[in-house]
């Protein structure tokens, strides 16, 4: 009776496992396909492969994935990844305004109330170059030219307290166009600086590190700037 009950419970046993085994093959055949063969641009590498291989997943052509703009909306693949974003859609949240558009001017492009990302600038010294963070992504670079090797630009983390459209240096005599004032030592971002006559200097200085101590921007970058930063935002210096 025992022995009859025991192959009973076995026959019970092997036939639910009979039963189990093919939803276990089948739950591993198709997770292993969604993960491992995903091809959303059909063009025969999976989308893991093209990744790490700088090539732009949703677009079929051999475009790197910094340089492919599916949707056209401006933001390019790498970054749609990177903000998350649709990139099939210009336009994710339905806002009217347009990915690239909203993140290039500090919105969330994934909210469609007037939330802001993140902002953050930071200065390098040694490469002469401005670097502009949205969202903790390097989002745009400009060339500077920072303080002389007798008026050193100071490194550190600073804040700026005030903005000034046409700043007025009284110690130089020149006008200091689109102007981010930072705390402590009395310096700030602006414009390529203008000479009461009218002369500008010239864009060639950018890269070299020749002013008193501000950090000169070039014609287009420091208005881009200056539209997109408020006061108290974060300025690193560093060397
Ligand atoms: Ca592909
Ligand atoms: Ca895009
Ligand atoms: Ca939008």
């Amino acid at each position: 009776m025992f022995k009859k009950t025991l192959t009973f419970f076995g026959l019970f046993i092997f036939a639910g496992f009979i039963l189990f085994l093919p939803s276990l093959a089948f739950a591993e055949t198709t997770s292993t396909v969604v993960v491992a063969e995903l091809d959303s641009d059909s063009d025969g590498f999976n989308d893991t492969w093209e990744i790490k291989n700088g090539y732009s997943p949703f677009n079929p052509e051999p475009i790197k994935i910094e340089k492919s703009d599916i949707d056209k909306d401006g933001l390019s693949d790498y970054f749609e990844i990177k903000f998350r974003t649709d990139p099939f859609n210009a336009d994710t949240d339905q806002d009217g305004h347009s990915d690239f558009k909203e993140i290039d001017n500090g919105f969330n492009p994934l909210s469609n109330t007037t939330t802001k990302l993140s902002q953050k600038i930071e200065i390098k010294l040694s490469s002469q170059k401005l670097v502009y963070y949205v969202d903790g992504q390097k989002w745009r670079e400009f060339t500077v030219s920072t303080g002389k090797a007798s008026m050193p630009t100071p490194t550190g983390d600073f804040k700026v307290t005030n903005k000034n459209k046409k700043a007025w240096s009284k110690s130089y005599g020149l006008w200091m166009p689109f102007w981010l004032g930072l705390d402590r030592g009395r310096i700030g971002i602006h414009e390529l600086p203008v000479w009461p006559s009218g002369y500008r200097e010239g864009e060639n200085h950018l890269g070299k590190p020749v002013s008193h101590g501000c950090i000169r921007l070039g014609v287009g970058s420091a208005q881009y700037l200056f539209d997109r930063t408020s006061v108290g935002a974060q300025v690193s210096i560093i060397k």
